[in-house]
């Protein structure tokens, strides 16, 4: 069966990498499962957000990361649901991968200095291609 994976990237933090995911989540499907294919949504907009339907997204995003077999964030946006994503990810024990670009981001003390997260900076995207050739493999 192939592997479930929870793909965590910024939504409300800013949509500046948007395409950048929906490319990353292109190539994770190739060989696994993305239970958040949303993530990488184009017209997927940083500002709505109401609070019977935030409620629901948190419901929703939380079961799907006890489901999955691992998590892969894009984190060169920073973002505050995305560092919650990972801590209850790490607080399941589920392996957590995190690529940053190296020259654009500025990741948090909080991930960068928490030995639980595998990290994978990058400056090309040939690099994370192979990092998540690596992952999966
Ligand atoms: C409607 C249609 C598709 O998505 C929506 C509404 N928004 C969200 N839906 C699902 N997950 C979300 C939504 N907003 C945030 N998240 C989760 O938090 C995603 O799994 C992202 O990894 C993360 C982004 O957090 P913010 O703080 O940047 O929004």
């Amino acid at each position: 069966m192939e592997k479930k994976v929870y793909f965590a990237g910024s939504i409300r933090g800013g949509r500046v990498d948007a395409a950048l995911y929906r490319r990353m989540i292109e190539h994770i499907k190739k060989t696994a499962d993305v239970l958040t294919e949303h993530v990488g949504d184009l017209a997927l907009s940083a500002l709505e957000g109401e609070l019977d339907r935030d409620r629901l997204i948190y419901e929703q995003d939380t079961a799907w990361i006890r489901e999955c077999d691992l998590l892969i964030a894009e984190c060169t946006c920073p973002s505050l649901g995305v560092g919650y994503e990972l801590a209850y990810a790490e607080k399941l024990n589920k392996p957590c991968f995190v690529f940053y670009n190296r020259e654009r981001g500025n990741l948090s003390a909080m991930i960068k200095g928490d030995p639980y997260y595998e990290l994978f900076p990058y400056s090309t995207e040939d690099e994370i291609v192979k990092g998540l050739d690596s992952i999966l493999k």
